[in-house]
C-alpha cells in the first residue's frame, strides 16, 4: 500500500477538528477544547475529547485485534510494517513538523533534526530489534540422570495503554508505540491534551501504511476525570506506560494497583552536571547550554544543577551567561530563532513563580529572571527569559524541585566526593552529565551517579539499544533495545523433558 497523504488540517479558513482514531475511524468526543499555539497564545485546532466509553471502545478494538490477523503476522511482517510506517512519517516530514511547532512553538529547525527524524528512527530500530532479538535456552540435567531442554518464547503481553506527555509529543509517543507493535502488541494510545496533532497524524500513518484496524488506537482527552484516568484504570489493559510527572506517575500506579498490571514509568528529573575545571572549557559551555536551554529547558533529562569546580566557576558562569544571552526566542518559522516559548500560560507562570521563588530563596539572578518583550503576536505566547541562578542553598525549593524550563543553578565544588555527594542529593535519579578531560575521573565519577544515564562530555546522545529509565521519583524500569521488548511481551519457558 502507498504513501497517501491524507489531509489532517482543514482548508485555513476552517478550523481544524481532531478526533479520536478507533478500530481504524475517526471518532469524534463528547465535547471540544483548543489546542493553542504557545508562540502566539492562537487557538490552532479544536481536538474533541473521548470520554470513558469512547476509550473502552478503544479497548473493546484493541482486544478484538490481538485475536484477529495481527495475532498471526509474523516477526518479518510485523518489521517490515514498521519499516513501512518510518517510510510513511518521512513521506509526510514536512506535515509532521508543522503539526509539532505548532502545537509546541518549538523552532522548526529543532523539529526538523529532533523530533521528527526520531519518529521515524523509533520504528526503524525496534524492527531490526525485533528481527535479531534471540532468547534464553538450557539444557537441564535432571536428578534422574535425563535431561530437559528449557526456551523461552516471546508473546505479546496483550493491549498495552500509552499516555505521554507535551514536550516532545511525536518522539516519546513512537518511543513507546514502536516496541509495542513490534512485539504483536495492540495499543491505546492517549497523548497530552496540549499536543494532539502529530499523534492524529500517526493515526493516518498507521493506516497509510496497512496497520489493521484497532492495532494502533489514539484516544484524545485530558488526565484526571477523562481519557488518561479511563485508559489507566480500564480493567482490559494488560500494561500501562507512561511518560510525564512523577505525580501523574503516583496517580497511575494507584489506578493500576487493583489489576496487579506492570507498568513503566519515564518521569520527571532534577539533573546534575558536574564540570571539572579540566574540561575542555569551550566545548564544555556550549554543550551545558544545550543540556540546560534545548526546547526552552522542557526535556526530562535537561541539567537543572550544575556544579562547578571552584578554579573555573566565574568564568564559566559568565561564558554560559553569554550563551544564554545569546539564545533567541523568536517565530518558530524564523531560522534565527533559537528557543521557543513554554508549553501554555499555566506552565509558564509555574516557571515564573519558581523564578520569583528563587529570588525569595537568596538566588542572584545571574541573567533573565521575566519575559522577553515583543511588539506583536508573540506577547500572547508564553515566552520566559533563559535564566541562570547563583547563590541558593542546596536546601531550597528552586535547587530539589523540578522547573521544567530554561533555568538553571550553578553552584561551586572543590572536591569530587563533595561534587558526587551534591549530584546525588535529590529524590529523582534520571540524568547526569560530567564534563571532565581526565579518562580516569570521568568513569569513576559517572559510575557514582544515582541516575538512569550519565553522560561524558556529551549531553542527550543517544543509542536506541540501550537502557533508559530512572529511579527514585524519575521511574520504575528501562525501556529501550532489549529492555523495551522485554517490558513489551510475556515470556513463556518451555521446559521439555528430552
Ligand atoms: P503530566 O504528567 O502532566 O501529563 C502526562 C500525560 O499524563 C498527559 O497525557 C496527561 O493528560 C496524562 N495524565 C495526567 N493525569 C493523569 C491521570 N490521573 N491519569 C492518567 N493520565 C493522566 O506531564 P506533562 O506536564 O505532560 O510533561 C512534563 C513532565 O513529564 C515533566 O515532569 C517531565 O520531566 C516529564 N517527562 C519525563 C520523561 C522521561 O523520559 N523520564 C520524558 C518527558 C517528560
Ligand atoms: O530519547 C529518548 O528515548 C527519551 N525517552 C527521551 C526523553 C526525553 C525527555 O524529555
Amino acid at each position: 500500500m502507498g504513501c497517501r497523504a491524507v489531509l489532517l488540517l482543514a482548508p485555513e479558513d476552517k478550523l481544524k477538528l481532531l478526533h479520536s482514531y478507533i478500530d481504524g475511524t475517526f471518532v469524534a468526543g463528547r465535547s471540544e477544547f483548543p489546542d493553542i499555539n504557545p508562540a502566539d497564545g492562537s487557538v490552532a485546532a479544536m481536538v474533541t475529547e473521548a470520554g470513558p466509553e469512547m476509550v473502552d471502545d478503544a479497548v473493546t478494538a484493541a482486544r478484538r485485534a490481538l485475536a484477529g490477523p495481527w495475532r498471526r503476522t509474523g516477526v518479518r511482517e510485523r518489521a517490515a510494517l514498521l519499516y513501512r510506517i518510518a517510510e510513511c512519517i518521512e513521506s509526510r516530514f514536512e506535515q509532521f513538523v508543522a503539526a509539532e511547532v505548532t502545537d509546541t512553538g518549538k523552532p522548526v529547525a529543532l523539529a526538523s533534526r529532533l523530533d521528527v527524524p526520531r519518529a521515524a528512527a523509533n520504528f526503524r530500530v525496534f524492527a531490526d530489534l525485533i528481527k535479531t532479538a534471540g532468547l534464553e535456552a538450557f539444557h537441564t540435567e535432571t536428578a534422574d540422570g535425563r535431561q530437559a531442554l528449557n526456551y523461552a518464547v516471546r508473546n505479546p503481553i496483550g493491549v498495552v495503554g500509552i499516555i505521554t506527555p507535551w514536550n516532545l509529543p511525536l518522539l516519546l509517543l513512537t518511543w513507546k508505540v514502536a516496541p509495542a507493535l513490534a512485539c504483536g502488541n495492540t495499543v491505546v494510545v492517549k497523548p497530552s491534551e496540549e499536543t494532539p496533532a502529530t499523534a492524529t497524524l500517526l493515526a493516518e500513518t498507521m493506516r497509510d501504511a496497512g496497520i489493521p484496524s484497532g492495532v494502533f488506537n489514539l484516544v484524545h482527552g485530558f488526565g484526571e476525570r477523562s481519557a488518561g484516568e479511563a485508559l489507566a484504570s480500564h480493567p482490559d489493559v494488560n500494561a500501562v506506560t507512561f511518560t510525564g510527572e512523577s505525580r501523574t506517575g503516583a496517580a497511575i500506579m494507584r489506578a493500576c494497583a487493583p489489576h496487579v498490571r506492570p507498568v513503566s514509568f519515564e518521569l520527571g528529573g532534577k539533573n546534575a552536571a558536574i564540570v571539572f575545571a579540566d574540561c575542555d572549557f569551550e566545548p564544555t559551555v556550549t554543550g551545558m547550554a544545550d543540556a540546560v536551554f534545548l526546547n526552552t529547558g522542557q526535556v526530562c533529562l535537561c541539567a537543572e544543577r550544575v556544579y562547578v569546580e571552584r578554579p573555573i566557576f566565574d568564568r564559566f558562569v559568565d561564558a554560559l551567561k553569554k550563551k544564554a544571552e545569546q539564545l533567541r526566542p523568536g517565530w518558530p518559522a524564523d531560522d534565527t530563532t533559537t528557543l521557543g516559548p513554554l508549553i501554555s500560560a499555566t506552565h509558564r507562570d509555574k516557571v515564573m513563580s519558581y523564578y520569583r521563588l528563587a529570588r525569595e530563596e537568596g538566588a542572584t539572578i545571574v541573567t533573565g529572571g521575566g519575559v522577553p518583550e515583543f511588539d506583536d503576536a508573540r506577547r500572547n505566547g508564553f515566552y520566559v527569559q533563559p535564566t541562570i541562578l547563583t547563590g541558593m542553598a542546596e536546601s531550597a525549593r528552586c535547587a530539589q524541585e523540578e522547573i521544567f524550563g530554561p533555568v538553571c543553578h550553578v553552584a561551586p565544588f572543590d572536591s569530587e566526593e563533595e561534587a558526587i555527594t551534591l549530584a546525588n542529593d535529590t529524590k529523582y535519579g534520571l540524568a547526569a552529565s560530567v564534563w571532565t578531560s581526565n579518562l580516569g575521573r570521568a568513569h569513576r565519577v559517572a559510575q557514582q551517579m544515582r541516575a538512569g544515564i550519565t553522560w561524558v562530555n556529551c549531553w542527550f546522545l543517544r543509542d536506541l539499544r540501550t537502557p533508559f529509565g530512572g529511579m527514585g521519583l524519575s521511574g520504575i524500569g528501562r525501556e529501550g533495545g532489549m529492555h523495551s521488548l522485554n517490558f513489551y511481551s510475556e515470556l513463556n519457558n518451555v521446559c521439555i523433558r528430552i
